[in-house]
């Protein structure tokens, strides 16, 4: 499902982030930067062992959640990896909405600062931080939205979901979008 505002395109695909041949591919990391399972894992195994080596040289302190920081992508088809720290879902009022806005939106500024056209992220922070689908997809659509109409770039922002679950979830929050 393609979507178009203004000049900029959201993508969704179902399948593996890894396998994504776009600018920059965005990971689901912790503060630490210190690698774990799901998006995480599966990036650091493919991208090599580059990745981890310049994240802990270049982010000795790691990363606050709400926000993320730029790698090279390793033996990735990608140009750059930006790790995105998105919040653990506590209930929701304890900030977790703009805390994930905020995750989206530094990325798309990486992007911009590194003059990538296209982008690719994951459904952050609905694996083991416990994110309720339907809510991050209203909230990551939201967020990438309104950057796109404010900025006009990065010209793609795919989002690869893993599941039936959460591609359906992010296709009824998109198609809402258009009416
Ligand atoms: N491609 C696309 N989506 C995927 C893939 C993949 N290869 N693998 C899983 N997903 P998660 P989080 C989906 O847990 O909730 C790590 O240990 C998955 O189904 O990867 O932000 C980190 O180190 C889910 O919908 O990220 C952190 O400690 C979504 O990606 C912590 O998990 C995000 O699930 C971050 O948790």
């Amino acid at each position: 499902m393609r979507v178009k505002f203004g000049e900029c395109l959201i993508e969704l695909v179902r399948g593996d982030i890894t396998a994504q041949q776009v600018d920059a591919i965005v990971n689901a990391a912790n503060s630490q930067l210190a690698g774990g399972g799901g998006v995480d894992g599966a990036i650091h195994r493919a991208a090599g062992p580059s990745v981890m080596e310049e994240t802990d040289r270049r982010y000795p302190d790691g990363c606050p959640t709400g926000s993320a920081v730029a790698s090279g992508a390793g033996e990735l088809p990608a140009k750059f990896i930006f790790h995105a720290v998105g919040p653990v879902w506590r209930g929701g009022t304890g900030g977790e909405p703009d805390q994930l806005k905020g995750a989206y939106r530094r990325c798309l500024d990486l992007a911009v600062e590194h003059h990538c056209e296209s982008v690719a992220f994951p459904a952050i922070s609905t694996g083991v931080y416990g994110y309720p689908m339907d809510l991050a997809a209203e909230h990551s659509l939201t967020s990438v939205r309104d950057y796109l109409q404010d900025h006009e770039q990065p010209s793609l922002v795919r989002f690869v979901l893993f599941g039936e679950g959460a591609f359906g979830a992010y296709s009824r929050v998109l198609e809402g979008m258009t009416e």
